[in-house]
């Protein structure tokens, strides 16, 4: 309904430096080197590839230790790369293409929502995690902004945020409280809890999986952020969201996650509304398993994810 055309932009997003394990900027290469792009062609997509942070030392920045601000680590380089992302991604909407940008890590989902809600701001937002993503610069007790991404694409906190955030403060329309939902929660901050209550945010955590089955959950889901259907939806996917047993190689692993069927159909039932105006694929990381098969699986889910979401069926 929105991307009727099946283009697609595929921004490739090899960044590490919201978090501090190194291996998650190979999620790119690893997707691509096992099919990602043969998925886009064996289900009749175009595309073309946007690699934004090419000719950004990306070693040298991880690396550099002056780069912190109070709690925040890393804050320079995951504004410059973010910005860089955030004109990929506009870029993609304004051609009318659907964004579907490879992680790296899950700061870059300030700038794929964002991008996302300025392009379409009636659409809705389904946050596929574990976690809320949703500290502030403040209350960050890790200070790996891969934990933030949501926070500061809502704008919350700005006063306290690094002063490399400029370009961010610049876009007025930050993403609304209302406008996004979680599925998969099960291991959010005392904070962040805090904070979906303040804002009211619908979220769905493993508890409600659990009560009402996976089906009903997205059902509420696109009904509290795309009307039931009728509004655009991005979906930003941290592979953590599903269990450990399918997904090893990822940064911070919960157990009690979704089944990978369950993880999978809710992406189904998304394409099925044929609402779907955006996806990210995060946290993969090829370095954090310990055998070879451990990385497929792991990479499998991704490809998994992506297959779905380009409306592979046999219906
Ligand atoms: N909430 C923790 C933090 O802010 C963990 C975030 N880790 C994630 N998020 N993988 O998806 O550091
Ligand atoms: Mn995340
Ligand atoms: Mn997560
Ligand atoms: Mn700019």
């Amino acid at each position: 309904k929105f991307i009727p055309s099946k283009k697609a932009t595929i921004i490739k997003a090899p960044f590490s430096g919201g978090q501090g394990k190194g291996g998650v900027e190979f999620g790119p290469e690893q997707l691509i080197k096992h099919g990602l792009l043969e998925e886009f062609e064996e289900l009749g997509w175009k595309y073309t590839i946007a690699d934004p942070l090419a000719g950004t030392d990306l070693i040298a920045q991880k690396n550099d230790p002056t780069d912190v601000y109070k709690n925040c680590k890393r804050p320079k380089m995951v504004s410059e790369c973010c910005e860089k992302i955030y004109h990929a991604v506009s870029d993609a909407h304004a051609k009318k293409t659907l964004p579907v940008t490879i992680g790296g890590d899950h700061s870059i989902g300030m700038s794929t929502i964002l991008a996302f809600s300025n392009a379409h701001p009636d659409g809705g937002i389904i946050w596929v995690d574990a976690h809320a993503d949703i500290n502030t610069a403040s209350t960050t007790d890790s200070g790996n902004l891969h934990g933030c991404p949501v926070a500061f694409a809502m704008g919350l906190d700005e006063d306290n945020w690094p002063p490399h955030f400029a370009w961010l403060k610049q876009i007025t329309k930050k993403v609304k409280p209302s406008q996004i939902t979680y599925i998969g929660l099960r291991d959010v901050d005392k904070p962040e809890k805090k904070i979906l209550k303040d804002l009211g945010i619908k979220a769905f955590s493993m508890y409600h999986v659990d009560k009402y089955g996976i089906a009903e959950v997205v059902r509420q889901a696109i009904e509290h952020v795309a009307d039931g259907g009728k509004k655009p939806i991005h979906v930003s996917y941290d592979v953590d969201g599903i269990d450990p047993m399918y997904v090893v190689a990822t940064g911070t692993p919960v157990r009690g996650g979704l089944t990978l069927r369950e993880g999978l159909f809710l992406v189904e039932e998304i394409v099925n509304t044929g609402c779907l105006a955006g996806l990210d694929i995060v946290e993969v990381n090829p370095s954090l398993a310990s055998t070879d098969t451990h990385v497929m699986d792991t990479v499998n889910t991704g490809l998994s994810i992506a297959r779905c979401a380009l409306g592979d069926t046999l219906l």
